[in-house]
């Protein structure tokens, strides 16, 4: 029999957003954990949560915090939990299947796409804003490492708004394992799958104009028996990074997880990281801007469905 989910607990500004039937949008702290070094991690948390209040949209950060679910931060939440953010190593990096430990031995812990997206799903949130979500890791044929994000997508009933799939990952895979599993992938007003830190690819899409047309599609898809979306944004032009020069970057990394037995969940932090080093920051910069980008988004599709009646 399920109990219900006393490990989840809802900020009061969440609760009521949500019960006013006002627009909300859930962001993943895996980013803040494991994706940024401080103090841009802070950064980044603040500038997130301001640029959704500025669109009238009520921020829901999900993160674990001993054990406890936490969807939506209030500022003493924020206060306590700064100091740990400075020091690395203070969270673990949550899936989805992290989670019954986690509550079961009071963990603390980023949540990550797959984690973030059914923790807003149990809370009643329906759009999600995040970097980039994971993906099939290259070399998939011999290590079967493809993420838990994408089965999450399949399952789970949230739209999230990411800037393509991570570039480290086997992309065309990606796209192939999203079909098979009726998610649809939607460019956010391009016709071109974007790369995480570079605008467009070669990989065509389905094209989304606009936050109205979105509000329409998101109906048909959950009345169809539809579950997850994912909406992919670009980067901004202004800070796109042309693909051949990460790529050179990506394949030295690679070659490092090789070398250094990185495997797993370790995988995608030690090649982000790898990258933050190797790119003296232009990773990060690309990082904070998509980021950026998709939650203006993000905040936009919420308004939408809100309205939808
Ligand atoms: N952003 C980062 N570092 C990360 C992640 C995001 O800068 O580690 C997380 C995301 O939360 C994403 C997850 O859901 O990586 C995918 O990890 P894996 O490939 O292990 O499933
Ligand atoms: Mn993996």
């Amino acid at each position: 029999m399920r109990s219900k989910p006393e490990n989840l607990i809802l900020s009061p500004a969440v609760s009521e957003a949500l019960a006013e039937g006002r627009p909300v949008v859930a962001l993943e702290s895996t980013v803040l954990t494991h994706g940024l070094p401080h103090p841009q991690n802070l950064d980044v948390f603040h500038s997130l949560e301001e640029i959704l209040a500025s669109e009238g949209v009520t921020p829901a950060t999900i993160i674990v915090w001993e054990g406890i679910a936490r969807v939506g931060l209030s500022g003493d939440d924020i206060k306590r939990l700064e100091p740990l953010l400075e020091k690395p190593g203070s969270f673990r990096k949550l899936g989805l299947r992290d989670l019954p430990l986690a509550y079961t031995l009071g963990h603390s812990g980023g949540t990550t796409v797959s984690a973030t997206m059914k923790l807003a799903a149990l809370a009643g949130i329906e759009v999600f804003a995040t970097g980039g979500i994971g993906g099939v890791h290259r070399g998939w044929e011999t290590t079967l490492d493809v993420s838990s994000d994408l089965r999450a997508l399949a399952g789970i009933p949230v739209a999230v708004v990411s800037a393509g799939c991570k570039a480290i990952l086997d992309v065309p895979a990606t796209l192939e394992y999203l079909e098979t599993c009726a998610v649809p992938v939607l460019g956010w007003q391009t016709e071109r799958f974007p790369l995480f830190y570079t605008a467009e690819s070669e990989h065509r899409i389905d094209r989304l104009d606009s936050a109205e047309n979105f509000a329409r599609l998101w109906k048909s898809h959950l009345d169809l028996g539809g579950k997850g979306i994912l909406i992919a944004n670009p980067i901004p032009a202004e800070d796109s990074i042309p693909a051949a020069r990460m790529e050179a970057f990506i394949t030295e990394a690679l070659d490092s997880a090789r070398r250094n037995n990185i495997h797993g969940k370790a995988l995608t932090p030690f090649l982000l990281d790898y990258l933050a080093q190797t790119t003296k920051g232009g990773s990060v910069k690309a990082n904070l801007a998509l980021l950026r980008g998709n939650v203006k988004v993000a905040a936009g599709l919420a308004k939408a469905i809100c309205k939808k009646g």
